[in-house]
């Protein structure tokens, strides 16, 4: 279900914008906690704005954003007074309370941290895991770097990069290794912004990790032995000092901007998109850019040291809060040139910190993941410096935010080191192979298949001529190179020559740098891709341009609204805009809404919605059923809740099984293939439903059906091929003979005897 803002009369609503602009209107957002240290009374709530008129309110009545993505459909985490609060409960925008008495707490964490440094005081500063046990003064921050360069002389080394405005060293650890004076460099930095304390922690235990691992860990040697890492837990010691001692949750540096207000946010201050969309030139914002890209001593600190290490491959900003891990752009929502390489990366990433402890991290491009914002540094350390750049959002997802308890930050850094090694197997290497489109595992019989590889030079330069797909039939023999052919941006085509049908072909891609060759898959050629030669041929497809008996509704159904509909459907950011099929424009969809409509507006409420095929013929063995689905739950108040089964019947809809649980949520058509026999015998009954379901509370629900497709594939199978390998020879006359005067495979021609009319058949289809 997705909440809606309900109507409410005029007059009352007027009388919240009055008093939103009485609060102090634009003036007032973002702006700093006014009367410094006092939270009393405050309360952090999330509110999902349907409309503009939704968001302006949301913004009006808060002094300080938390969540810094304002747009529509998207949760806003927003810090509020009762009056405020208030506001926003009578205006229909049903805020979510994430923090009830924020000032309590901020007030215990003050509390708690007193009491621990004062028993340190006594009986010495934590060693070990211990000092991730709470969070650290930006003193202990530095007498912990010096102690852990102090520990290792042998790797690393102390050098301040630059000096803050108040005239706080920015230190660097670097972490040396390796012999090789040429090994790549990767950056990892905390602490652009002040409040998020959880991020020098999480670096700095990254680099007590790397430096004084409890036991040896080959991860951490093998990323030691082939990389340099650079390490500045803390960008903006001004402001994490002044979080400390003042205002807890000050975000921005320390400048002084001349007109009362202080700060200018550190992450919109580089010179990438600088001054673009999502950064604001009011200085009172959280999000003030700075009067001029890199105006600030600290942003020209890591700016400077990034340029001063030319072989720096790729690095890491930490932040809090959300669980995110963002690639660029920031600035824009078009995709990089390098979306395919940040989308496995940033997928590895998420994989890693969720088998290390079941976190959930959601991974992709900043912009449509988070929000547009211009002048960070990941568009920088990418657009300006080619580096693998991404931004972690880390703990927690908003129930406590910036206030993390402290026995989040060992999770929190022990889930990172993870992602952290699962980068740096990445991204330390002489250059990274992806694809666009995952290689063909099927190729159709008798035409060449090309596909699209996209490399991207890391600590090596591309040889001319050294870039190959290497292919070979069968699973021995010499493998073949084919030229890569390339098309720009660091794409290239790679063609797999015709094969003949049930022809099964290994292939890898291979590519020469000067520091080394690369392959894909990784390991090749002990492990290559494998593709099968076949044919398909449509037995049914479904593109629901006209009315083919598909029944919506069912006994297990309980939507209120939003329920399977056949239309040209009108686009919202969680329903498409076009169907799939080629020509045509109808597709079925979860509720129509009118154009124009916001996401919220005819999803599936409060239950189960069920599209039912006909019966469809799937009686040949080799079917496939092959569907177009689109699926969109990662909206509303409380996003990802839900997920959409699809099952088949083999038996007419009397017993169901399932094909696939839906949780994928990124509101997209996605093609999907399942051969029938995997789950059903196959019979010219079969069903296959769509169950949409809005489950979870606040959660808003999407789905959309199109294309779907029986085929068969195989080879057509020649007569007198006894033995199955696609051609008649002498194997498959010795099988004859072998049964001659019985029954058996052999018998050709049905007489019931394998006999003289048989070897002639099979003599007449000799070598075919
Ligand atoms: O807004 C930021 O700078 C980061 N989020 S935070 O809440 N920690 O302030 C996100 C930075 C992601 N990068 C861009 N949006 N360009
Ligand atoms: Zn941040």
């Amino acid at each position: 279900m997705q909440r809606r803002m309900t109507t409410r009369t005029a007059g009352l609503f007027a009388g919240f914008l009055l008093w939103g602009v009485h609060l102090g209107g634009g003036s007032s957002l973002f702006a700093a906690p006014p009367g410094g240290e006092d939270y009393r009374g405050d309360l952090v709530v999330r509110v999902v704005p349907e409309s503009i008129r939704a968001l302006r309110t949301a913004l009006a009545v808060t002094q300080d954003v938390w969540s810094h993505g304002a747009s529509i459909g998207r949760p806003l985490d927003i810090r509020v007074d009762g009056r405020a609060y208030a506001a926003l409960v009578a205006a229909g925008l049903r805020p979510e309370v994430l923090i009830p008495d924020l000032g309590g707490l901020i007030l215990a964490e003050r509390a708690r941290i007193a009491e621990r440094q004062a028993a340190e005081a006594e009986g010495g500063v934590a060693g070990g895991d211990a000092w991730f046990e709470d969070f650290r003064t930006l003193a202990q921050i530095e007498a912990k770097l010096d102690e852990l360069a102090a520990a290792r002389p042998d790797i690393a080394t102390l050098e301040t990069i630059g000096l803050s405005l108040e005239g706080r060293p920015i230190r660097a650890l670097r972490i040396s290794a390796s012999d090789d004076p040429d090994v790549p460099q990767i950056l990892i930095n905390g602490c652009q912004h002040a409040r998020e304390w959880v991020s020098p922690a999480t670096v700095m235990f990254i680099a007590t990790r790397l430096l004084e691992a409890p036991a040896p860990d080959p991860a951490i040697s093998a990323l030691l032995a082939g990389a340099e890492i650079l390490v500045v837990p803390m960008v903006n010691p001004d402001g994490y000092q002044y979080s400390w001692d003042a205002v807890r949750l000050w975000r921005k540096n320390r400048r002084n901007n001349g007109n009362g207000t202080f700060g200018v946010d550190l992450n919109r201050n580089w010179d990438f998109a600088w001054g673009g969309p999502g950064a604001s030139s009011n200085p009172a914002s959280e999000t003030y850019r700075g009067p001029a890209p890199f105006s600030e001593p600290e942003s020209q600190a890591l700016r400077d040291f990034y340029l001063a290490n030319p072989r720096i491959v790729a690095s890491i900003d930490f932040h809090s809060y959300s669980q995110l891990v963002l690639s660029p752009w920031g600035y824009t929502l078009d995709p990089s040139p390098d979306a395919p390489l940040f989308d496995l990366i940033g997928d590895e990433m998420a994989a890693a910190i969720f088998s290390s402890g079941g976190a959930n991290y959601v991974s992709g491009p900043i912009g449509s993941t988070l929000y547009i914002a211009s002048g960070s540094i990941v568009d920088w350390a990418y657009g300006e410096r080619g580096a693998i750049a991404y931004t972690i959002e880390l703990r927690d997802t908003g129930e406590f935010g910036f206030i993390l308890p402290p026995d989040q930050i060992l999770p929190t850094a022990e889930e990172n080191l993870a992602a952290f090694l699962a980068f740096g197997a990445a991204v330390a290497k002489p250059a990274a192979i992806s694809f666009p489109a995952p290689p063909p595992s099927v190729l159709a019989a008798g035409e060449p298949t090309s596909f699209t590889v996209k490399i991207r030079a890391l600590a090596g330069q591309p040889i001319e001529g050294e870039a190959f797909l290497r292919f070979r039939v069968g699973g021995a023999g010499a493998f073949v190179d084919a030229p890569l052919s390339p098309l720009g941006d660091g794409l290239f085509a790679a063609t797999l020559p015709a094969q003949a049908c049930g022809a099964t072909v290994e292939y890898f891609v291979a590519f020469g740098t000067t520091a080394g060759a690369v392959a894909a898959p990784e390991d090749a050629p002990a492990s290559t891709f494998s593709a099968l030669a076949t044919t398909t041929t449509v037995v049914l497809r479904e593109d629901f341009e006209v009315d083919a008996g598909w029944i919506v509704g069912g006994a297990q159904d309980t939507a209120t609204s939003g329920q399977w509909v056949r239309v040209d459907p009108n686009g919202t950011t969680a329903q498409p805009e076009d169907d799939t099929s080629p020509d045509g424009t109808l597709c079925f969809v979860t509720g129509n809404a009118a154009p124009g409509s916001p996401a919220g507006a005819a999803d599936v409420d409060n239950g189960i919605t069920t599209l039912t095929s006909p019966l469809l013929d799937a009686s040949h063995p080799d079917s496939v059923l092959i569907y177009d689905r689109w699926y969109s739950n990662n909206l509303g108040a409380a996003p990802n809740q839900d997920s959409m089964p699809i099952e088949i019947s083999g038996d007419g809809g009397a017993t169901w099984t399932l094909l696939e649980l839906v949780t994928e949520n990124a509101g997209a058509w996605v093609t999907r293939s399942f051969r029938v026999a995997d789950f059903v015998a196959p019979t010219a009954s079969l069903r296959v439903r769509f169950v949409a379901r809005d489950l979870g509370a606040g959660s808003l629900v999407e789905a959309g059906v199109d294309e779907v497709r029986i085929v068969v594939v195989g080879c057509p199978s020649i007569l007198g091929d006894l033995d199955g390998d696609g051609a008649v020879g002498a194997p498959d006359l010795a099988i004859l003979l072998g049964q001659w005067g019985g029954p058996g495979s052999g018998d050709l021609d049905g007489d019931g005897e394998v006999g003289a009319g048989d070897l002639a058949i099979l003599l007449g289809a000799w070598e075919k």
